[in-house]
């Protein structure tokens, strides 16, 4: 194993906190923080970070606290070749379930000083309808931060309420950055934020449409949860013990759209991607990446495999994947270069095929009705408007919903915000697979409308499901996808 050290060149007292970050899981740690620590060493300026989590993992605040908000980034290129990074660039963290610390968090939001709000909450933490994009204000989250402007709950809610208090104080909104997987995430986080701020003040919803931005990015590192094992191969090939490392892949990328009215650090020095429109590289890495990824997920874990990298290992499922990206993405990112495409493919096949990152299927798994619109369906409506086939993906939409039929005969929870919708709607009682594709199919949050509507696509399905419900060969049906 070749080991290469970095240790942090960066002095924390020398820099105040500019940026304050919601969501401080391993992505966070693994990926923006070890871009603004890169930034502070070369460039400087008061851009540490404040991070908060809102819900989970007190005990990270209190580990991280304790290690004096340092903590190490471990990059496995492959098996046999690691960096060891050490990363200061966090100054404060909050848990903010709790009171007290969420008023010194929306204390640090409300500072001159902070110019920018991060977001890394996942899909489901914007309460938005995946299909549509519509702010779910029904939603019981939601409905206690419009009831409870002052203790709220959610992100959105933190948002609002600290721009509230600027704009009462006459202070400068900040800008805010989404860095989650979604479509045009800028517009659809300015979108989450004016349906909250709205509900609860019109006056204030009109200031923040005149005073914020909300510039869209595409992030991309692949950090998976760490598990027990985890730790101790850590260990084992590093000899770290700290419970806040992060395990990740070498591989990072950035791509930010240049919109930053407060001010902004000097990314650019540390690699990331400042751009005009984010979009083009948004559609590749959500359908192409995290495509490829949900497809592993469920048909990956049907043949039964539990991580990336294992079912990597099968050349069927490779050609399947190299299938899917070549001949059912490709040709609906049309403002890239097919060479481009070709390479981005490939690298993909290598950056999955990483044995160092026992990526677990079952988390990518996770909040499929919040991913798979981005990732697999508005590429197929582009591409069944053409007539054009896209076999692996529709094999894909009836394998997700073959595992969680399995799931919720097993009653085993399959971690999504629509579960008990999705588990009535495969449990109900049908004259045969049409008919319960068809009602799947009109879950209208997940599904759009022309695809609700499409007999012949419904047909499909339902003869993939049949399919998959007799056991009949998954390998082969891959392959046939592929002709
Ligand atoms: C994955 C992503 O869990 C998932 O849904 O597809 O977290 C993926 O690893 C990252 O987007 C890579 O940048």
């Amino acid at each position: 194993m070749e080991i290469q050290q970095i240790p942090s060149a960066i002095n924390p007292d020398q820099h105040q906190v500019g940026l304050v970050h919601i969501g401080l899981g391993a992505f966070h740690r693994g990926h923006q923080a070890v871009y603004l620590e890169k930034t502070l060493a070369q460039h400087g300026g008061d851009w540490m970070i404040a991070s908060a989590n809102i819900r989970s993992n007190y005990q990270l605040v209190e580990q991280l606290e304790a290690a004096n908000y340092c903590y190490p980034v471990v990059e496995y290129t492959d098996s046999q070749h690691l960096v060891v990074r050490e990363i200061k660039a966090i100054k404060q963290a909050f848990f903010a379930g709790n009171q007290a610390e969420r008023q010194q968090l929306l204390a640090q939001m409300s500072a001159a000083s902070t110019k920018i709000v991060t977001l890394t909450v996942t899909e489901k933490g914007y309460y938005l309808s995946p299909s549509s994009g519509d702010l779910l204000l029904d939603n019981p989250a939601i409905v206690h931060d419009i009831e409870h402007p002052d203790a709220p709950k959610t992100a959105l809610g933190l948002i609002v309420n600290a721009l509230k208090q600027r704009c009462s104080q006459g202070t400068p909104a900040f800008t805010v950055l989404s860095c989650d997987n979604m479509p045009h995430n800028g517009i659809r986080t300015k979108n989450a934020v004016l349906g909250l701020a709205r509900a609860q003040d019109a006056s204030l919803a009109a200031w923040i449409e005149a005073q914020v931005a909300f510039p869209s990015s595409m992030v991309d590192r692949i950090v998976p949860a760490l598990s027990a094992d985890d730790l101790q191969r850590i260990e084992a090939d590093t000899g770290i013990t700290t419970p806040t490392v992060v395990k990740c892949e070498a591989f990072c990328q950035w791509v930010v759209e240049e919109n930053f009215p407060t001010g902004r650090p000097q990314w650019e020095c540390a690699g990331v991607q400042m751009v005009a429109d984010v979009s083009t590289y948004e559609t590749m890495k959500l359908r192409m990446l995290n495509g490829s990824h949900s497809l592993l997920a469920y048909l990956g874990q049907l043949a039964g495999y539990q991580s990336v990298a294992q079912a990597m290992q099968n050349n069927d499922i490779r050609k399947f994947l190299e299938h899917y990206m070549q001949q059912e993405v490709a040709p609906t990112l049309t403002a890239c270069k097919a060479e481009e495409l070709l390479s981005y493919s490939q690298q993909l096949l290598t950056r999955f095929a990483n044995d160092s990152l026992q990526h677990q299927l079952s988390q990518i798994a996770m909040d499929g009705s919040q991913k798979l619109p981005q990732r697999w369906l508005s590429g197929l409506i582009e591409q069944q408007q053409k007539q054009a086939s896209s076999a692996a993906t529709e094999l894909g939409i009836a394998g997700w919903l073959f595992y969680i039929q399995q799931a919720a005969l097993q009653k085993t929870p399959i971690n999504d915000p629509l579960e008990a919708e999705l588990f009535a709607l495969v449990l109900a009682q049908y004259s045969n697979s049409f008919e319960l594709i068809s009602e799947c199919l009109s879950q209208q949050d997940v599904f759009p409308p022309s695809m609700t509507t499409n007999s012949a696509l419904i047909t499909r399905l339902a003869a993939l499901f049949d399919a998959l419900q007799a056991k009949e060969d998954l390998l082969e049906m891959m392959r046939n996808a592929c002709k």
